[in-house]
């Protein structure tokens, strides 16, 4: 059964989108990744935000760029927990995408993510965060995957200095 959607304003966001899918492939999780933009497809996003809850989704990682509404405009139409990632953006490099999704007023919240690539993926973590809640086996994964980083980070040599 699917549990987290991923959607996103335009192809073009994919390279960096992808990063979320690569991190619930690795935690087994279930998902879905598709096209969903407010501004084009304003229907739709209605739609897949209406019935993301009785379709079992558990979160919906929402990425776009520039005046990236969407994030925002699928949380006020459903309680599922939506995690917003600022795609990099061709003039402001993202920072106009960051703003727009963070700035929500009081009421409807998103979680907001960095832009791009970190942001992507931890959108996923925070995901499996989520589902890890009332799933001690997915917990067990999570932390399993902390630890494998800390023991990465730990055997960092550095080069001598030139
Ligand atoms: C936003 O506009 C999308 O999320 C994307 O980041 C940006 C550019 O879209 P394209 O012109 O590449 O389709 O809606």
């Amino acid at each position: 059964m699917i549990q987290v959607g991923i959607i996103m304003g335009s192809n073009s966001d994919w390279p960096v989108m992808q990063h979320a899918a690569q991190f619930l492939q690795q935690f087994g999780i279930e998902y879905e990744a598709r096209v969903v933009s407010a501004h084009r497809t304003p229907d739709l996003m209605f739609e897949y935000a209406e019935t993301a809850r009785e379709r079992g989704i558990k979160a919906i990682i929402a990425g776009a760029g520039g005046a990236a509404h969407l994030p925002g405009m699928v949380a006020a139409k459903t309680t599922v927990p939506v995690l917003g990632v600022p795609v990099p953006s061709k003039y402001l490099r993202g920072e106009d995408s960051l703003l727009s999704i963070v700035q929500m007023p009081k009421g409807v919240p998103v979680a907001t993510f960095a832009i791009g690539e970190a942001g992507a993926a931890n959108a996923a973590l925070f995901a499996v965060a989520i589902l890890a809640c009332d799933n001690p086996e997915l917990a067990q994964k999570l932390a399993e995957f902390r630890t494998a980083q800390t023991q990465t980070v730990l055997a960092m040599d550095l080069p001598a200095a030139e």
